[in-house]
């Protein structure tokens, strides 16, 4: 039986390749850990609690706000906040950034952006979710106060990403930009454990990610490249849950995608802590990812916490065979 890895136990094991001092990213990726093991507790039995349903409230974006939404992003708080390993968060469910003010956390050089529920529409229909985060060093001094410029920084500047799938099992992946790591919730001895290392995703796959139901609302570039996935014989595999979509094709190759429509001119996707993190990672992993306009994700400067954009994410051959498609039949010269 081969040796089990735990999460822990591989983060200090990687600890050296981090570009960070005193162990403090090690300590604050095992604080998100912890967080993705309690939100997997509520998850796996909203059912039962009646913590399902609406809470009446919504989000700056305008998304309805789940109970499970609330409190995903409460726990998180929580443990980051006695982790003390971060001096501030952003996040889906709050309209601005928050600094958190006890000493330790104040003194801490990185901060914390996160979508707590990704996928939120799916938690009444028992469909995954999952939870995104990323992780910058602030720009401004330690032990001052935390300025809206320390997130609004380009994907290039992340320091780690990794998301949490609450699925058929529950699942943690993340980089610190040496490679793609998976690890997988042991629920009988409560430990993420290593079960896909090196995570490398397929050149292609036989899977595109798009909602269907927008077809007519996207620019004709879009439109002609779904035709093709089509006329491919692809399949389409869409749950509405990014962090699922992007997992399968992690796996099994594939392109996912989120164009531009009337309702969303910028796209629906929040740059920050949604398209930003799932980048990093996906690049990590031999991935591109790009916006409509073929700008890579990543190079796009960050002016706003709920900044919108587009994205293609996926394997490399079919984001450039998009690519090709929006150069040849987009109507404004890209
Ligand atoms: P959420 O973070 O409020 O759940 O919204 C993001 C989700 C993504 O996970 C998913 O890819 C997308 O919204 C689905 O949107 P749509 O229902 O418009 O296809
Ligand atoms: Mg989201």
């Amino acid at each position: 039986m081969n040796k089990i890895v735990t999460l822990d136990e591989f983060i200090i094991q990687n600890q050296e390749m981090h570009q960070d001092a005193g162990g403090h990213l090690t300590r604050l990726l095992r604080d998100i850990g912890i967080a993705g093991k309690i939100i997997n507790r509520e998850v796996n039995k909203a059912g039962l609690v009646n913590i399902l349903g609406i809470d009446g409230s919504a989000n700056i974006s305008g998304d309805e706000v789940q109970k499970l939404d609330v409190f995903s992003n409460e726990k998180m708080i929580e443990c980051l906040r006695s982790g003390g390993q971060c001096c501030g968060i952003a996040s889906e469910e709050l309209d601005e950034f928050i600094r958190f003010t006890n000493k330790q956390s104040m003194n801490s050089d990185y901060i914390v952006v996160m979508d707590p529920l990704d996928g939120s529409s799916n938690i009444d229909v028992n469909v995954s979710v999952g939870t995104i985060f990323g992780i910058y060093k602030r720009k401004s001094k330690a032990g001052t106060k935390l300025k809206a410029d320390d997130f609004l920084q380009k994907g290039t500047d992340l320091v780690a990403s990794g998301y949490v799938l609450y699925g058929t099992s529950t699942i943690l992946v993340y980089t610190t930009g040496n490679g793609v790591n998976g690890f997988t919730l042991d629920p009988t001895i409560g430990e993420f454990c290593l079960s896909h290392p090196d995570i490398k995703i397929p050149q292609r796959g036989n899977y595109y990610s798009v909602n269907q139901g927008y077809y007519l609302k996207f620019d004709v570039e879009m439109r002609r490249f779904i035709d093709e996935c089509s006329d491919m014989n692809l399949r389409l595999r869409y749950i509405g849950s990014m962090v699922s979509d992007i997992h399968r094709i992690m796996f099994q190759g594939g392109i996912f995608l989120y164009p531009n429509t009337r309702k969303y001119p910028e796209g629906k996707l929040r740059l920050l802590y949604e398209c930003n993190p799932m980048s990093m990672i996906v690049e990590q992993a031999g991935g591109k990812a790009m916006n409509c306009r073929l700008e890579r994700i990543l190079d796009l400067p960050v002016s706003h916490v709920h900044q919108r954009s587009t994205i293609a994410i996926g394997s490399p051959d079919m984001v450039d065979e998009m690519k090709t498609f929006v150069q040849r039949y987009s109507a404004v010269p890209v």
